[in-house]
């Protein structure tokens, strides 16, 4: 069953009934100002900080679910009869309805009683407000009058405060409203630097600011009183609950239709004003007055959305595919790049599932979302790089997260994620492939941020790769520490206190408990900085870093291969986990994908036999399960993982982010048949169609899916921000349809599934453009062994660099 459908032309997903499963959002701004909203309006937003300056108030895990938003009620005053133009809060029955999500915007029309409204939402690039345009056309063959409302409640900047603090936010709030304007000023008293406006383009029939007063004493947002009535009361907050709403009468004759223009925005006093001297606390608004005056003019907010498709044109123009497959296309084209480009704004802080006040930037997380998004802005991924290795410890460490603000984070009992550093690697790998500025690795970078302990960053990718060496356990695989990419995978929890809650404490430092991962991922990055070194000059180091990455797939043979798989990690007792031996957790999908991607087993059949043990343990229709059996029940001394119910989470969840892993490692061994069927099995696109099943968002990947062990197996969680995305993304464009960068030019490499015929594609690569046509029989499983370079034969797959500015045209012909 489906709730919408894709419309690619216009490269949005429309949403034709309300009531979706579970909110499906999207996500407005750019670079500071930022929102969300569903398809029925609900959401908030923010300036730079989700948790800190947050402009709007939403509550979380709601009843409904999804209540807070970006609302406008209509009414019709000559009968009373009022509805919501996104049918919430209202739920009013509507004529007929429709959200289109696109790149950055999205679009509500609403029809009821022959009263049509199109609200359409966005964000200005380069700028710190939202517009919400709203068109509403009278399709009667008599006159209307028609009441608008407008309304936002807002939150009173700190969100975690705000949801909190009541003793002493409810004598906070402030409003100020000028010339039709609310201006809310919570905060200013003491701060004088920041305050937010809400603002219409139309005469004000009448306004409101106290939440009270527009929705009556014990009504909620689904009948307030002012929109029942059909009359502001003008009422200006003083404590309680500030919230700004406009409301403008409209006659519409037969068929004519006005626009009314909404902007809600952010500001900040010019920095020589913020100590003005204590006394009047009238705002200081010569600055924003003009930005306002702009933006409700209707041709500035043409301009302005015609901007902003044009920058979506630039970030998506960079690789564009013409397959066989249009769910296939339509990712990579669309969604699985935008998702990627909201990973990178919003890292895992903001979405319907994660608060925006938890979780900062995650170490380990942003280096592997820049494999998705260096691509489309390198400049920007080189600025990323250099801040989160900025905050690498000089111990080669990390803090597993990091407030963006502050750059201080967590790693607060010594021992850390210890997969965190060799992340920095692989996502400074990525980089340079992508661009070949080596000039990155000269650049001066701090550790812990502290001014004075400046390094190369060259020298911060070593001390990553010694964090390694210098934390290896009993069998000579790298200890875990607190865990590795599996966050819940706790070994070295233990507790004097049978049955107490998991924990790791002081106590687990020099836990000896090992990781296989961390194993694979090692011989991953140490192949990727010799190749650096290479480059570099320093062969030296670059054979050493080779003889430690073959060192270390010695020891997974000997002490990682369960006999078909490759096991998991010893517990901090020694024990095998992930192994036959064991009676739950017996294989685990995570080293099956990272040991294979490091070459790991690829001469002596292991690999091979690694991955059909995934396809004959681990793969159901809706995707790969992270682990089997799931654990029937709580172990102290593995920890979170069992803490979950089997099939959900890591616990036996179909985790998304590690099946890219498994759909890599098939290509590597030419599978392109099970690559690409894997490929499919959890691409959104392809799901749309049992969406009652899947219930997220069809246009975007959720971080997991319920997994064979749970009664829910199919339904997709906590949507949008997962490394999911840029995982997907590497493993269908690189890897699959093979155009995949190296140190010295671009690879195009397809392990296609055998039935296609070819497909095309354009790629920008470090200036020039690359038109690339892929033809083989169908029914061909083999791979190209020669190129086609501009008409003439090049022995292998790589393309050898081009001028910036050309074009050159790559045929891969299969035979
Ligand atoms: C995991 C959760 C876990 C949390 C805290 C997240 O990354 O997905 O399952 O509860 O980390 O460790
Ligand atoms: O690897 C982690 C990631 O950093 C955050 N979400 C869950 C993953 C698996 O535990």
């Amino acid at each position: 069953m489906r709730y919408g459908y894709f419309d690619d032309h216009a490269r949005e997903y429309v949403i034709d009934r309300p009531d979706t499963p579970l909110p499906w959002i999207n996500y407005l701004g750019s670079e500071a100002y930022f929102g969300l909203i569903s398809n029925t309006a609900g959401g908030y937003s923010f300036y730079r900080d989700a948790r800190l300056r947050r402009l709007t108030r939403y509550r979380y895990n709601n009843a409904p679910l999804d209540l807070g938003g970006r609302y406008l009620y209509l009414r019709d005053d000559a009968t009373g009869d009022y509805w919501s133009a996104s049918w919430q809060p209202t739920q009013r029955d509507l004529d007929d309805y429709e959200c289109r999500h696109g790149l950055s915007y999205t679009r509500i029309a609403s029809a009821r009683r022959g009263i049509r409204a199109e609200t359409l939402y966005f964000v200005p690039l380069n700028e710190t407000l939202e517009v919400w345009r709203a068109r509403i056309t009278n399709e009667r063959d008599t006159p209307a009058e028609i009441s608008l409302f407008s309304s936002v409640e807002f939150c009173l900047w700190d969100a975690q405060d705000d949801a909190t603090n009541f003793q002493r936010n409810f004598s906070t709030g402030q409003v100020e409203v000028d010339g039709g304007v609310i201006y809310h000023k919570t905060e200013y008293r003491e701060r004088r630097d920041h305050f937010a406006y809400f603002a219409c383009s139309e005469p004000l029939a009448g306004f409101d600011t106290q939440r009270e007063a527009f929705l009556g004493a014990y009504r909620g947002w689904d009948r307030p009183v002012v929109v029942e009535h059909g009359a502001a009361t003008g009422s200006v907050a003083n404590g309680w609950a500030p919230i700004g709403s406009h409301h403008v009468r409209l006659a519409l004759a037969p068929g004519e239709t006005r626009e009314v223009i909404f902007v809600l925005g952010y500001a900040e006093n010019p920095r020589a004003e913020k100590f003005d001297p204590p006394g009047s606390q009238t705002l200081n608004k010569r600055h924003v007055r003009p930005v306002i005056e702009r933006w409700l003019r209707p041709e500035t907010v043409t301009e302005g959305f015609a901007a902003l498709a044009a920058h979506w044109d630039r970030l998506l123009g960079g690789l564009r595919v013409r397959t066989p497959d249009a769910d296939t296309d339509r990712m990579v084209n669309i969604w699985n790049a935008y998702q990627c480009m909201v990973t990178f704004n919003l890292s895992r802080s903001a979405s319907f599932f994660e608060s925006g006040i938890g979780r900062g930037m995650g170490f380990r997380d942003s280096n592997q979302d820049l494999l998705g998004f260096v691509h489309i802005i390198p400049e920007r991924a080189r600025e990323r790089i250099l801040d989160i290795a900025a905050t690498q410890l000089s111990t080669g460490g990390a803090y597993h997260q990091y407030q963006p603000l502050t750059k201080r984070g967590n790693n607060d009992i010594g021992e850390g994620f210890n997969d965190d550093p060799l992340w920095l690697i692989l996502g400074v790998a990525a980089y340079l492939k992508e661009t070949g500025d080596l000039g990155i690795l000269d650049e001066p970078v701090p550790f812990d941020n502290l001014p004075g302990s400046e390094k190369p960053l060259y020298e911060h990718l070593t001390r990553s790769l010694n964090y390694t060496l210098d934390r290896l356990g009993p069998h000579g695989l790298p200890l875990i520490g607190r865990a590795d990419w599996n966050d819940c995978l706790n070994l070295n929890c233990f507790s004097d206190t049978p049955g107490e809650p998991f924990q790791t404490t002081e106590n687990s430092i020099g836990g000896q408990a090992e990781s296989v991962f961390i194993a694979g991922q090692f011989v991953l990055a140490a192949k990727e900085l010799a190749g650096i070194a290479d480059l570099l000059g320093l062969h030296g180091k670059a054979a050493e870093y080779r003889a430690a990455a073959e060192k270390m797939t010695g020891t997974i043979i000997e002490h990682g291969w369960d006999g078909a798989w490759f096991r998991r990690a010893y517990d901090f007792y020694g024990n095998p986990i992930g192994s036959g031996e064991n009676d739950e957790g017996q294989i685990f999908v995570e080293p099956q994908g990272l040991c294979v991607l490091a070459g790991v087993g690829l001469d002596d059949g292991l690999a091979a036999r690694a991955l059909d043990s995934v396809a004959e343990r681990l793969a159901t229709p809706h995707g790969i399960v992270l682990q089997q059996p799931a654990y029937s029940g709580y172990r102290i001394e593995l920890g979170e993982i069992s803490s979950y119910p089997p099939g959900y989470k890591e616990n036996a969840g179909i985790f998304c982010h590690t099946n890219p892993w498994i759909m890599i490692a098939e290509t590597i061994l030419g599978n392109g048949d099970r690559a690409f069927d894997y490929y499919r099995r959890i691409s959104p696109s392809a799901r749309e169609r049992i969406s009652d099943v899947h219930r997220s968002e069809p246009y975007v990947y959720a971080q997991m899916i319920a997994g064979r062990d749970a009664p829910t197996h199919g339904e997709a969680k906590n949507s949008w921000l997962t490394g999911t995305a840029a995982w997907n993304f590497v493993a269908i464009t690189q890897w699959i349809l093979g155009i995949r960068p190296e140190l010295t030019g671009l690879r195009v490499d397809p392990v296609l599934p055998t039935d296609w015929p070819g497909y095309q594609a354009t790629r920008s690569y470090r200036g020039a453009t690359y038109e690339i046509t892929v033809r083989k029989p169908a029914g061909s499983g083999r791979r190209a062994d020669h190129l086609l370079v501009d008409g003439e034969r090049v022995e292998g797959t790589l393309v050898p660099p081009a001028p910036a500015g050309s074009t050159v045209q790559v045929e891969v012909v299969i035979s």
